[in-house]
């Protein structure tokens, strides 16, 4: 009498162990495949290798080199580093880059940046490069009197293809001219 009784708790106590372990295995699947989740969603969201980090309410990832380029590299630089120059799609992405770059970087005058936009491939016509799009002569993202496409007097022929920005408007301005460049990228 006395062994069946014992025979019965212990197959009890195994039963419950089993259920209790394959609970906690299944607690512990669900609390991987969430901060699996988790993490594949911090992949998503993240800036490339070296890149700043994003800053909150910001959907794109930005980075400042300071060392001037001609435009050409400059757009091959941040290629090689991710992303394209940048791509301003509204008004106010110009400020979100300018308040980054004060931020940052702690620039506090803002020197002449490459964007990408251009119309290197048909006057007039302006592009942005990797991005994709055009921007209208009559954006109000120009600076007064921009785009005057201006040729130096001695030079008719060596116009103005490539497009700069202060961190508060636009200017078309000589590719050959070196200038520091910011780069984005979307995640
Ligand atoms: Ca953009
Ligand atoms: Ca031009
Ligand atoms: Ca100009």
């Amino acid at each position: 009498m006395l062994l069946i009784g014992v025979i019965t708790i212990a197959t009890v106590l195994l039963f419950s162990c089993d259920t209790a372990l394959s609970k906690t295995e299944q607690v512990n699947k669900d609390a991987a495949n969430a901060l699996y989740t988790l993490t594949e969603r911090c992949t998503l969201y993240n800036c490339p290798n070296n890149w700043p980090p994003r800053s909150a309410g910001v959907t794109s990832c930005y980075i400042y080199f300071h060392q001037s380029k001609e435009w050409s590299d400059a757009e091959k630089s941040c290629r090689d580093n991710g992303g394209q120059l940048v791509k301003f799609d509204t008004l106010g992405e110009i400020t979100t880059v300018k308040n980054f770059l004060q931020s940052y970087y702690g620039i506090s005058s803002m020197p002449w940046m490459w964007t990408g936009l251009n119309d290197r491939s048909s006057e007039g016509r302006y592009q942005w490069t990797g991005f994709g799009g055009e921007l209208s002569k009559g954006s109000s993202m120009w600076s007064g009197g921009q785009p005057d496409n201006h040729s130096p007097w001695w030079s008719f022929w060596d116009d103005e293809d490539c497009v700069e920005f202060n961190g508060r408007q636009l200017n078309d301005q000589d590719c050959d001219e070196g200038r520091p460049y910011v780069c984005e990228f979307i995640p």
